[in-house]
């Protein structure tokens, strides 16, 4: 058993520390210290070995080296049992050090400060810490190592029970001492990568803190978990609160996150119903209530069952409105009091609150897909399409109430799975034909589903007609106008069709395939 006799702790989170250190006092710890530390233990009356006192060494250089010493790190990496270390230690003067509680200095909050310098977020690169945490948890056979305060009391107590931490105890966090610098060391990469614009280095290193353990993955039988990037912008789905309802799963998640980010598109009240990861309903409207009248009218049927984000407040009224079908979650900036006394009052229904901050996106973030054992990483689409960019391509332009459609209908497709047909009359949609392996597939399916409302509706495409045949499946349902990027050999066989019929005909030149 290896007995903690002496503890080395430098911290720059320095909660927690006081009773740590006085607990350890207690157990007879001798405790070494560096200079904050340090002077923080000594004024709370906890003994204490200044480092400099051990090392036989001033702290040099502004604090950059105080424990890069052989007395610290051969305290840490002698292997107790050899007799060549054992030896080498005693001719040296090194002492063991059975116990590291370190954590390092707060390079990701001096970064995450919008107007930090670079200077300052080089000078918080640990050097020294991380070499003292990798240092301990190499030789966990007999030393502990402890860098999240949260493991504090479980150390004290078993130190208070044997005398020793058990060997399960310092291998578990030894892994954790390793995960910890190998994300410090990712965030440091992460930045200098971005300060020098390159979005695609050789080796990307990024890192995601546990936000929840799930219950389960897509299906029962998968183990899930979700993570989050440690700088995450706010409104986004993982710094959501939870208000209400049971615990979100993993396709709650996915399928939230899907409805925020079309929600997000949008400047005027909104609603969006999403079912397995498409939008089935979406409305917009002068008032919450209006818009969620529309994306309920959309599609009463898909709707059940669906997961709600809204861009507005809900109110009183809504809720009464929401709370008469069943729904897996609601998505909103706020609710009301009223609203959320209404709506708790469905036990299951989940209720997510973002503030203010909706889902904008001002900068893109990075997508990851694995596939197979690699992944493909790509800029999430922010793009929005600014109206002038668009191109009449037909004999006949859009009236002012189809182009308001038309720009509807195309904020809608981005969010649908490729092969992705919207169509929409009146601010909401009316048929949604989604993840089709052929076009004129999806675009049966989004026809279908509007049924007699198609006549005088507009169509989006996520991306260019690769032939006439959608335009005249559009044409003999009644749509009006379209809207879609352009760009295939045969456009003029599609523009021909659409003037045949009087139809008005758009061109984004901005493909959104979404897979
Ligand atoms: O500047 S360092 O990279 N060089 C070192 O030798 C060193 N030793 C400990 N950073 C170093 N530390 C870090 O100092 C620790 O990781 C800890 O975060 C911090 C505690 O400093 P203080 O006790 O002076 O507040």
């Amino acid at each position: 058993m290896n007995r903690i006799r002496r503890a080395l702790i430098s911290v720059s989170d320095k909660n927690g520390i006081v009773e740590l250190a006085q607990e350890l006092a207690r157990l007879d710890v001798e405790i070494i210290s560096t200079g904050g530390t340090c002077r923080l233990l000594q004024e709370a009356g906890v003994p204490v070995t200044g480092i400099t006192e051990v090392t036989q060494f001033p702290e040099i250089m502004d604090g950059r080296v105080k424990t890069l010493h052989p007395k610290v790190h051969g305290g840490l990496l002698a292997i107790r049992d050899k007799e060549t270390h054992q030896k080498q230690m005693k001719q040296n003067g090194i002492e063991a050090i059975d116990l590291v509680v370190v954590n390092l200095y707060p390079f990701q909050q001096t970064i995450a400060k919008p107007d930090h310098t670079y200077e300052q977020a080089i000078e918080n690169i640990d050097i020294g810490g991380p070499s003292m945490v990798r240092s301990a948890a190499k030789n966990h056979r007999f030393v502990t190592v402890v860098v999240d305060p949260a493991d504090y009391s479980a150390v004290i107590e078993q130190i208070k029970t044997s005398g020793a931490t058990d060997e399960s105890t310092r291998r578990r966090l030894a892994a954790k001492a390793f995960s910890h610098t190998a994300a410090y060391d990712a965030l440091i990469s992460g930045y200098l990568n971005q300060q020098t614009g390159q979005l695609f280095p050789d080796q990307l290193t990024v890192t995601f803190n546990k936000q929840q353990t799930l219950r389960y993955g897509e299906n029962p039988h998968q183990r899930a978990a979700f993570y989050r990037q440690p700088l995450t912008e706010p409104g986004q789905i993982a710094s959501a609160e939870q208000l209400h309802g049971k615990e979100l799963s993993y396709n709650n998640i996915n399928d939230a996150n899907a409805a925020l980010e079309l929600a997000a598109e949008f400047d005027e009240p909104v609603v969006v119903a999403v079912k397995h990861m498409n939008p089935c309903g979406v409305g917009i409207g002068q008032t919450v209530e209006e818009a969620f009248q529309k994306a309920y009218e959309a599609d009463p049927v898909s709707i059940f069952g669906g997961i709600i984000a809204t861009n507005q407040p809900v109110n009183a009224a809504t809720a009464e409105k929401m709370k008469e079908i069943f729904l897996e979650i609601i998505i909103a900036p706020s609710f009301e009091e009223e609203a959320l006394s209404i709506l708790k009052t469905k036990k299951n229904l989940r209720l997510l609150q973002l503030g203010d901050v909706f889902g904008t996106r001002t900068k893109p973030s990075l997508k990851l897909q694995t596939v197979g054992e690699g992944v493909l990483v790509q800029e999430s689409d922010i793009t929005s399409l600014q109206p002038d960019d668009c191109k009449v391509v037909t004999e006949r332009e859009p009236n002012e109430e189809e182009w308001t459609q038309l720009l509807f209908a195309w904020k809608v497709v981005k969010h649908v799975k490729s092969n992705a047909i919207v169509l929409a009359k009146d601010s909401r949609t009316l048929g949604v034909g989604a993840g089709q392996m052929n076009r004129v597939g999806s675009a049966a399916i989004a026809i279908e589903q509007a049924g007699e409302n198609s006549r005088g509706a507009v169509m989006a495409s996520d991306a260019f007609f690769p032939m006439k045949d959608t335009v005249e499946k559009a044409a003999a349902a009644g749509v009006t106008a379209i809207i879609q990027p352009g760009g295939s050999i045969r456009d003029q066989e599609s523009i021909d069709e659409a003037n045949k019929h009087g139809i008005a005909m758009v061109f984004t030149g901005i493909r959104h395939f979404k897979h």
